[in-house]
């Protein structure tokens, strides 16, 4: 088996957590680098595109969340085979990319700038895209967003909705999901109720 190193920030969320949840779902030893915000400013440029997530697989690198969880979805048998559900499956991963690279982009700005630009987020492209991805989730029965098992789209729509109702981006409510999608919210617990995904965050002692 070739080696894998996952390099992300410490932090249980984000765009590196899906691909740990992949990892630990098929039961693939990898190393998991856990990069400290102190540390960043001195790795970075070390990286191939200046940002995390990178994989390395047996000292090659990939990056780009996206591709990464589709390349371990793929050994992990988290990305359907069939090429409609496989579409379905990035459609869900690139619609939450989106939304992940919109509130992260106002991270470090001003705090009035912040202000603005989250509460503009929050009342209308997060509600529409929340509750246009619960459309599409209950399209395909409900469950799932591809197939009727679950993918890396699953894992990376869960992550999404973990991170917006932690509170922790001060100005876009975190009841927001709950209100706007409670599917996604009914979504995001089933996902947390698989027993892999349970054994992980055991095992790594998370409080959640
Ligand atoms: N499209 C890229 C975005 C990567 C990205 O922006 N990562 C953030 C963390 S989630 C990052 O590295 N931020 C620190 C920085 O840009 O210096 C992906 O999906 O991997």
């Amino acid at each position: 088996m070739p080696d894998y190193k996952l390099s992300y920030f410490d932090f249980h969320g984000g765009r590196g957590e899906p691909v740990r949840l992949a990892f630990a779902i098929a039961g693939i030893p990898f190393e998991d680098d856990r990069v400290s915000f102190d540390e960043w400013g001195t790795r970075k440029a070390g990286t191939p595109f200046g940002s995390l997530p990178v994989l390395e697989v047996d000292g090659k690198t990939l990056c780009q969340s996206n591709a990464i969880g589709r390349f371990i979805g793929k050994l992990a048998g988290l990305y359907p085979a069939d090429p409609w559900q496989a579409a379905l499956c990035d459609e869900t991963m690139d619609v939450t990319e989106e939304m992940i690279g919109a509130v992260g982009s106002t991270m470090f700005l001003p705090e009035d700038e912040k202000k603005a630009r989250r509460e503009a987020l929050a009342a209308g492209p997060i509600p529409f895209y929340l509750e246009r991805l619960q459309k599409k989730l209950e399209e395909n029965g409900g469950k799932y967003f591809a197939g009727d098992s679950l993918t890396v789209a699953d894992l990376k729509a869960a992550i999404l909705i973990r991170l917006l109702r932690s509170g922790m981006f001060d100005y876009i409510p975190a009841d927001l999901p709950d209100k706007t999608a409670p599917k996604l919210v009914e979504h995001y617990n089933r996902v947390m109720d698989n027993p892999d995904v349970k054994a992980y965050y055991a095992k790594v002692g998370a409080e959640l």
